[in-house]
């Protein structure tokens, strides 16, 4: 058994002050950089959006932050502008240790398609190429913590479970959003599809 850490999106804009702050989004960062002390692979996870991305509410006219439009991959909620392409807010926390990661995955870089989980953009079908970089190092197990627990931490243990890893999410490494039921949503979902929750 070789087992990956894959740390999502631990960066200043989801983090208290940041433009889609997680609440206490901050303390996922200790346990996290406990758990990336100790691991053989470690990848990290990071949102990186253009200006003109389509998830941001403020690209289409009329909308808000949390309302939800109908793209060409089904419904898409739209966010504040968050984790833009080289600003600050898109930075990994500064307390993050980031020198031992193997590995960073950016995601959402394209404008029409946004991307929550770190393996596959929200059309499920563009790679990232995490899974081939897992396969390659015959990673069989691999262990989820960061933000938001709710969207990118769960949509990224349901796809590594589609994939064939075995996959456990280490909740108190974990924030969540939590908006409209999300995040009781979220736990059922992993739950069922045997993600194990820690
Ligand atoms: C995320 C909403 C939009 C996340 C990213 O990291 O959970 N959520 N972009
Ligand atoms: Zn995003």
């Amino acid at each position: 058994m070789a087992e990956a850490l894959i740390v999502i999106d631990i960066q200043n804009d989801f983090c208290p002050g940041g433009a889609l702050a997680v609440p206490n989004g901050d303390e996922v960062i200790a346990p996290t950089n406990a758990l990336i002390e100790t691991a053989d692979t470690v990848v990290l996870s990071q949102d990186w959006h253009p200006a003109d991305h389509s998830s941001f509410a403020s690209n289409h006219t009329g909308k808000s932050p949390f309302d939800v439009v109908e793209m060409d991959y089904g419904p898409q909620t739209l966010w504040p502008a968050h984790c833009v392409q080289g600003s600050l807010g898109a930075e990994f926390h500064p307390e993050l240790m980031t020198g031992p990661a193997n590995a960073i995955i950016r995601k959402g870089m394209r404008s029409a398609i946004d991307s929550y989980s770190t393996f596959f953009e929200n059309d499920r079908k563009t790679p990232t190429g995490l899974v081939g970089f897992l396969r390659e190092r015959n990673v069989t197990d691999v262990k989820l913590v960061g933000l938001a627990l709710d969207f990118c931490v769960a949509f990224s243990a349901l796809d590594a479970v589609e994939q064939g890893f075995a996959v456990s999410v280490q909740l108190n490494a974990c924030r969540a959003i939590d908006n409209a039921g999300s995040l009781d949503q979220a736990l059922e979902q992993m739950r069922s599809c045997g993600v194990q929750l820690l």
